[in-house]
């Protein structure tokens, strides 16, 4: 770590929150346990080649019934704040009717858990785990969705809502909708770009329905808000066929979501350009007053930007399909066991900028991390400089943005495990702390230690 990430890192604002973040899926196996039916990921897991190794989250990291473990291993870490999602599945089996309380009790139980240890619960309500009986009627796509996610919040909100004060909505949106029904690359692995489209604005709408119900029910002043991945997006020359190609890729990325749910309308730019790949976002009136109900803060999750240009390899910049080029270009920078690079700065100039374009609206950093391939030695450390020197970066970068003026609460490692990495499988590990899927055991790596160490140098000052 060089002496000036080291000098940013220090100036982090008093309050400052030191946390780490998990999903349901990821961590959680128990999969058939107390009334958990299937969710999407349930049933793609099951489609041939569609995760690495046909791996699954039956298993994962057995937290269902290692959770009281697992907790006092954050408060190990010294860490003051815990994000986790909540499985829809688990709490309402079918996506429709009354709580399941057995499947409710386990997140019960992990909210007293961590105020036992003294650990902030924030609440996902959805990190992608969608029940298959939903996706059966439509999914995301179907805009009914929306309404049934909005009632689905409710029963958790009804159960934790005395002592969570901290509740996000969606995860990543971007991820459910694109990666979920244009790309194929996750659940249920649909590639419809009109559907993935309309997924977008059903999750948005569901987002807000579910805003607009817990902010009426909050029994005391909570924080609402979504979580969204973003990056910066630059262009590889001041050339207009490159200008255009970022404009493009920042407007499906970020602007998207950002515009609707601050600003309460779509990017006309981007509603064209959608419309020329004959995509249409269904909305109806109203819909835009309650995506845009206010949030109390903006969840961001960073791991790395890129560079796009509108030039195809041969110089054009007009695709056999009519549609203008827009591809990436490698930045060169050393990557990551994703094959992602590592791109700090890009994580300061979207900081800065969503605090200019998004004025008065808090950020908290709800998940960065990076995955590398490092091997335990015989006592299951591992010494994950690598990572380390990631969140060094990030960190930095945060606080550089901070000092830029951006409003910036908190940083959540991704992730405390290892753990399921979706399409991945169990091959990539983002842990700060080593499972070994053999035996279970838990080994809080060099980064766990190091964060440990951030966070209690923080608090001292
Ligand atoms: C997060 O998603 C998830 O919230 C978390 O569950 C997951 O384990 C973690 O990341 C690590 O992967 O090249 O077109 O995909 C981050 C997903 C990956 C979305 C990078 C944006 C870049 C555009 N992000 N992706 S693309």
């Amino acid at each position: 770590s060089t002496s000036t990430e080291a000098a940013l890192i220090a100036g982090l604002p008093a309050g400052f929150r030191w946390g780490v973040a998990t999903s349901a899926y990821q961590i959680e196996g128990a999969v058939d346990a107390d009334g958990r039916t299937p969710s999407i990921w349930d049933t793609f897991c099951r489609v041939p080649g569609a995760v690495h190794n046909g791996e699954n989250g039956d298993v994962a990291c057995e937290h269902y019934t290692r959770m009281p473990d697992d907790v006092a291993l954050i408060k190990d870490l010294g860490l003051d704040t815990y994000r986790f999602s909540v499985s829809w599945p688990r709490v309402q089996p079918r996506g429709t009717g009354g709580v399941n309380p057995a499947g409710i009790a386990f997140y019960d139980r992990l909210v007293d858990e961590l105020l036992a240890s003294g650990i902030d619960p924030w609440v996902t309500l959805y990190h992608w785990d969608l029940p298959q009986e939903l996706e059966d009627a439509g999914g995301w796509p179907a805009r009914d969705t929306a309404y049934r996610f909005a009632d689905y919040s409710m029963l958790v909100f009804d159960a934790l809502s005395d002592r969570v004060d901290t509740w996000t909505t969606l995860n990543e949106p971007w991820c459910s909708a694109m990666l979920g029904y244009a790309y194929g690359a996750h659940a249920p692995g649909k590639q419809d770009f009109p559907a993935a489209v309309a997924a977008v604005h059903h999750l948005l709408l569901g987002h807000g329905l579910a805003t607009e119900r817990m902010r009426e029910a909050a029994p005391r002043k909570l924080d609402i808000g979504i979580t969204l991945n973003a990056a910066t997006a630059y262009p590889a020359s001041d050339a207009e066929p490159d200008l255009e190609a970022a404009r493009r890729a920042d407007g499906m990325g970020a602007r998207l979501y950002l515009d609707p749910l601050v600003h309460g309308r779509y990017p006309a730019d981007v509603i064209a350009d959608l419309a020329a790949q004959g995509a249409e976002l269904p909305v109806q009136d109203g819909d835009l007053a309650t995506i845009s109900a206010p949030i109390d803060v903006l969840g961001i999750n960073y791991y790395f930007s890129q560079q796009f240009t509108g030039y195809a390899e041969d110089g054009r910049t007009v695709g056999e399909d009519g549609l203008p080029i827009s591809r990436t270009l490698p930045l060169n920078r050393p990557r990551t066991a994703m094959d992602w690079e590592i791109v700090p700065e890009g994580f300061t100039d979207l900081l800065v900028r969503i605090s200019r374009d998004y004025p008065g609206l808090p950020m908290v950093v709800t998940e960065n991390g990076a995955a590398f391939d490092d091997e335990p030695d015989e006592n299951g450390f591992v010494a994950d400089d690598g990572r380390t020197a990631y969140f060094t970066a990030h960190l930095a970068a945060v606080a550089s943005a901070i000092e830029q003026g951006a409003d910036i609460r908190g940083y959540l490692a991704w992730s405390l495990l290892d753990n399921f990495e979706w399409a991945y499988g169990y091959e990539k590990r983002f842990g700060i702390v080593r499972v070994d899927y053999g035996t279970q055991a838990r080994t809080p790596k060099q980064s766990a230690l190091y964060l440990k160490d951030l966070a209690e140098q923080h608090r001292r000052r």
